[in-house]
């Protein structure tokens, strides 16, 4: 941990000297009317804290969220029948018999209970993230016409650059303005009310909730509390929200549901809330809060405010070309489809570094599927955290992007889930080590789902080792390589442990298993078949994760014998990735079948092109090709997430302008709210991803896709532009991190690089690509190498 923080402390200063700042008018999302609804809204947060802003005129709503305010409990899933059942439906599938074996696993091999209620299990013991309840502020103006369509000059914006939201129109000669932050440093929701003319504020405050909520006024002072459902008694998880209103010169009354607001020229609403997830005295903490942000003056906490926030997000800029800042973004974002806003993609990159630092910080939880935003009971997917794709997409750019101590809330997760993934290996699989399958959440959820057509893949706890591994990688931190050691290695045994021998090779594979949520036909048969052995994605996850594990231990030169002989005696042993004889793709199974939806939103196969780095063009030239192939079989389109996939897939193909499309199809404006598995992906007015519905991983993946297009550090050398699209041609970024902890900024002028700066914490060497060359480099720790007029 120590190098981190020295790296952070140590970057920053070396920021300050030398940032060139991206114009900070593009680092606006801004509008010329109110929400109408939720998915216009603009995103604050401060990690734990979340608020979605409308800005309505006549009543203002405010979305509350915690990131832990989750219904369900932990529960035990543990199924003696999956491991009866283990060996016929291995036999089975070496039979080929994969229909039989899925009949049997669907009655037998899943999670005893429910599991995930299919999505809906807010009141089953899986639970579900959900949204806290809604600020409401209610306005009395002094004109007789409805204020909504009078106010005149309306705006509303968020600053990326500040993390202030602001909603500001005139009414009747009167200037109203509201500004909103989410303090991480004061971990409070503020709102400054003011008009231009003294007096002119007549407003209520009042909070809601659809469901469990208690409201009580006390000394003006407006609580919210209640407990979720747990699944089996009733009495989950508890929470409370406390808002208070302070003003110089207004007076401030209540009721039992509101306060009031009379004749005030500026007024501030705090809202401070909390749960009981790991916490006994989060009612004190709730007031605490208040108290403390009272002692503030509003200039103070919002300096404090855009601070802590500043430190963060300033260590990244980019410039990729002007764009038209003077029209508002959803019209920009329209507009985008056809018309050409090369600045467009660092708004979007920005934005998604605005997200994970207003999303989750140190010592919270990571983001899930809405990130901290939601705004239903029920949020879709339960909100959790989907470990086929999802929640490592949401983490994909944490490390380029220099916001690397904001994974620690994905690796103290995952070390969570060991114990609760130990049982798992050994009640279903009679196993060694740990293992998580396609979904969890707080409640350390490891069994196989519901569904086995979905849920029996059983290599999402190894996906998550690999983010552990990246974060080592981009930081160097031995200390931190010790502390995860462990995990890696679990989980590692888990496969040694595990896989059997398939017939026809000889191979070692998963089984049973799938490709993440693919289905192929048998031969003779148009019945979706989704359970097989050794998918090529679980294979690869596996070679990655015995390779990491294997050099893990070596550098802290750590191991027991006779498990590192194992891992390496296995190694050639793992089924080997396959090109198709018929169509020259890389192949998804172990056998070429005949896929259900060859357009299918997952691209799982294609794990070792990225994230993994098995496939590249140094070491298997031959597959990126397949890897063309199959991209061109699956197509452009998709969920919000499989399409941003695709732009990181193409970047590593070296294909910018094919990565540019993809992102254009990311963005395709659209306000979609119904879920849909296979098209409509695309982007709402707000710039939230749209699966449909949001979902953050296609902002978060979006985000890491761009940052692939600009620079890429997985094989073994640093690449500057290697997928930059032909309208991209002049520009700039400053900031972005590669692997071996190497800061780099890098200029350039009609697509060809004219300045590199690269910053080492450490003395190494390195192997740098510039305009196609590859170089040597010899680094000093702590200082600049400027590399400029470079051929
Ligand atoms: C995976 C995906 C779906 C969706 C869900 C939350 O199951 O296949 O498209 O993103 O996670």
């Amino acid at each position: 941990m120590r190098n981190i923080r020295f790296f952070a402390v140590f970057s920053f200063f070396i920021l300050l000297a030398c940032k060139k700042e991206a114009p900070d008018t593009n680092l606006t999302l801004w509008y010329s009317s109110p929400a109408k609804q939720w998915e216009e809204a603009l995103p604050l947060g401060n990690g734990r804290l979340g608020a979605m802003v409308e800005g309505g005129i006549s009543r203002d709503n405010i979305t509350l969220s915690e990131i832990s305010l989750w219904s369900g409990s932990e529960e035990d899933t543990s199924n003696p029948e999956a491991l009866k059942y283990l060996p016929e439906i291995r036999n089975l599938l070496q039979e080929g018999q994969n229909l039989k074996a899925q009949e049997l696993m669907y009655k037998y091999f899943k999670c005893k209970g429910d599991g995930s209620g299919l999505g809906n299990g807010a009141n089953d013991p899986y639970g579900c993230f959900q949204y806290l309840g809604n600020l409401y502020i209610d306005y009395n103006y002094p004109v007789s016409e409805k204020s909504d369509t009078i106010a005149n000059g309306y705006r509303r914006s968020l600053s990326l650059k500040n993390a202030i939201a602001n909603s500001d129109f005139e009414l009747d000669k009167v200037t109203y303005s509201r500004e909103y932050f989410v303090s991480h440093t004061n971990d409070v929701i503020i709102i400054r009310i003011t008009s231009s003319k003294a007096q002119a504020l007549n407003f209520n405050v009042s909070l809601d909730r659809q469901e469990r909520a208690n409201l009580l006024c006390e000394n003006d002072m407006l609580y919210m509390g209640g407990q979720l459902n747990n699944g089996t008694d009733g009495f989950g998880m508890k929470y409370l929200v406390q808002t208070k209103v302070i003003s110089n010169d207004g007076k401030i009354t209540s009721n039992s549901t509101a306060i009031h607001v009379k004749d005030a020229t500026s007024a501030l609403i705090f809202v401070s809330a909390a749960t009981d997830y790991k916490k006994t005295n989060y009612m004190n903490d709730v007031n605490d809060i208040i108290d403390k942000a009272q002692e503030l003056t509003y200039e103070e906490l919002k300096e404090n405010h855009i601070k802590n926030y500043q430190e963060k997000f300033n260590r990244v800029s980019v410039d990729l070309g002007e764009g038209d800042y003077s029209i508002p973004t959803d019209e920009r974002l329209k507009q985008f489809q056809t018309k050409d806003d090369p600045s467009m993609a660092a708004l979007y990159f920005q934005f998604g570094r605005y997200l994970m630092i207003s999303g989750t910080r140190e010592n919270s939880l990571p983001l899930n599927l809405q990130g901290l935003w939601a705004n239903t009971i029920q949020t879709a997917w339960n909100g959790d955290y989907h470990l086929n794709i999802n929640i490592q997409m949401n983490y994909w750019p944490v490390e380029v992007a220099n916001l690397s101590e904001l994974a620690l809330p994905l690796v103290e997760f995952t070390k969570e889930l060991v114990p609760s993934g130990e049982k798992t290996a050994k009640s279903f699989y009679n196993a060694d080590g740990w293992v998580a399958h396609v979904i969890t959440n707080p409640w350390k959820f490891t069994a196989p789902a519901e569904r086995a057509s979905w849920g029996a893949t059983n290599t999402g706890g190894a996906w998550l080792c690999s983010h552990l591994w990246e974060h080592y990688a981009f930081t160097k931190d031995v200390e931190y390589l010790a502390e995860i050691y462990p995990v890696l290695k679990g989980a590692s045994e888990f496969f040694l442990s595990n896989m059997i021998k398939e017939k026809k090779h000889g191979w070692l594979v998963t089984a049973p298993s799938s490709s993440p949520e693919n289905s192929f036909k048998l031969p003779g048969t148009d019945e979706p078949v989704y359970v097989c052995m050794g998918s090529t994605m679980d294979m690869q996850i596996i070679r990655e994760l015995f390779m990491n594990t294997l050099e893990a231990s070596t550098i802290l030169s750590e191991g027991d014998d006779n498990f590192l002989a194992k891992i390496k005696e296995t190694l050639p042993l793992l089924a080997p990735m396959q090109v198709s004889e018929k169509g020259g793709y890389l192949q998804e199974w172990l056998e070429d079948y005949e896929e259900t939806d060859p357009r299918h939103r997952h691209v799982s196969h294609l794990y070792g092109l990225h994230p993994g780095n098995l496939i590249t063009d140094t070491k298997t030239p031959e597959l990126m090709e397949a890897c063309r192939k199959t991209l061109e079989r699956r197509g452009d389109e998709g969920t919000g997430w499989s399409r941003a996939w695709k732009i990181n897939f193409w970047a590593r193909l070296k294909d910018g302008n094919r990565a540019y499309k993809l992102f254009r199809n990311l963005l395709k404006p659209t306000t979609e709210k119904q879920i849909a598995m296979d098209t409509g992906g695309g982007t709402y007015p707000n710039l939230f991803c749209v699966h449909p519905p949001f979902q953050i991983d296609g902002n978060l993946g979006g985000c890491a896709g761009i940052a692939e297009m600009l620079i890429q550090s997985h094989d073994g050398y640093i690449d500057i532009l290697p997928a930059i699209p032909d309208n991209w041609k002049t520009g700039s970024f400053n900031g972005l991190k590669a692997r071996g902890g190497v800061e780099v900024d890098a200029y350039w002028k009609n697509h060809k690089v004219t300045k590199v700066v690269l910053r080492s914490p450490e003395d190494q060497e390195i192997r740098l690509k510039v305009n196609n060359k590859m170089q040597t480099i010899i680094m000093e720790g702590g200082k600049d190498k400027v590399l400029s007029e470079v051929e």
